[in-house]
């Protein structure tokens, strides 16, 4: 196990390489290229400046989240081969560059969704949640709204101005796609990339639709125990695993967190771990990493990660914001600081309890 830190680049991060190689037993960096369009392609230049960047604060990349898959790939249009080739050659280019971790999700249209940016907590922090009668009340155009800070400049990543400008074309795409349709699609992408990642030794990790259900009729599958083993056993090659992201996985309290974590042994090849806390079945937010301040029990995952064997980067996820700090919703550094300290405390007690 690697303990990481998610960066967004010295253009838009608020949190420098500097900050982060003050945290304790953070050791690496997942980032991407943030002006990359999904279906483009990275060319070694751009990821070896990325490389050398990283590499200069006394730290390094221990892998990419993500390389997006284009809506092109998720619904079979016509550029989607074309599409799968720039892939190919972007995951070259990293493999070359010794890059071996790459996240990616397959959600259609849009990405992580959340009804707030800002939720206060009792402690007064500040959180993003998400309520389905909220989400039940809007149009998919309004989602663009709830997404974008209030007072700032910020784009979240998945909620690029630019996307809404097709979100109608997207619906329309869509709409005779169902979740068959989808597997099929992403067996398809599957298939065409394990030559290259069996290569250049790269793991691909998908990560988990969040909220793990469908939103807006918009077909979703990563979001069950059932349909990450299906995926895994789809394409049955040891590069083809999972981001394994408690938080997004966890929003169904139907998913058994730490059973999933130790059915998908061998296959997840990085981690996202944090807590949530259920106000109900239908209203979630974000919490302290810390089990007592959420509805997770923190040990327990952290536990089935290590029994399981488990071994590739793992990263705190949404802090809270806290103590003043202004950053983008999710990833300030102080509450994920606080989260990378109490993951490794806990990995600390779990190495030392076995060896005895
Ligand atoms: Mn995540």
């Amino acid at each position: 196990m690697e303990m990481t830190f998610r960066w967004y680049g010295s253009k838009h991060d608020t949190v420098s390489l500097r900050d982060i190689r003050q945290i304790p037993g953070v050791t690496g960096i997942i980032t991407t290229l943030y002006d990359a369009k999904p279906g483009d392609v990275w060319t070694e230049e751009q990821i070896k400046a990325m490389i050398d960047e990283v590499a200069a604060s006394g730290l390094h990349i221990s892998g990419i989240e993500s390389v997006n898959v284009s809506d092109a790939i998720k619904a079979a249009l016509p550029e989607r081969d074309e599409h799968i080739e720039n892939y190919i050659k972007t995951l070259e280019n990293l493999g070359k560059q010794g890059i071996h971790m790459v996240c990616y999700n397959f959600m259609p249209v849009f990405d992580w969704t959340r009804t707030e940016l800002a939720r206060v907590r009792p402690d007064g922090s500040t959180v993003s949640a998400y309520n389905q009668q909220a989400i039940d009340k809007i149009r998919p155009l309004e989602m663009f709204d709830m997404m974008t800070p209030d007072d700032s400049d910020i784009v979240l990543p998945g909620w690029e101005p630019e996307r809404m400008d097709s979100i109608k074309e997207l619906f329309e795409v869509y709409k005779d796609i169902g979740e068959e349709d989808l597997f099929a699609n992403l067996k398809y992408f599957l298939e065409a990339i394990m030559p290259v990642c069996g290569k250049y030794d790269i793991n691909m990790a998908i990560h988990p639709d969040d909220p793990a259900w469908s939103i807006f009729g918009l077909p979703r599958i990563i979001n069950s125990q059932e349909n990450l083993l299906r995926l895994i056993h789809m394409v049955d090659n040891v590069h083809n695993g999972v981001a394994f992201c408690t938080g997004a996985f966890g929003t169904s309290l139907k998913n058994n967190v730490p059973d999933t974590i130790r059915k998908l042994a061998g296959r997840i090849h990085f981690a996202h771990v944090r807590n949530l806390k259920f106000n109900s079945q239908d209203d979630f937010e974000e919490a302290a990493h810390l089990s007592s301040d959420g509805s997770f029990d923190m040990y327990e995952i952290m536990k089935a990660l290590y029994e399981s064997g488990f071994d590739g980067p793992i990263r705190p996820d949404h802090g809270r914001m806290i103590w003043g700090e202004e950053a983008m919703v999710g990833y300030g550094l102080y509450d994920r600081a606080l989260g990378a300290m109490y993951l490794l405390g806990l990995w600390e007690a779990l190495v030392k309890n076995s060896a005895r």
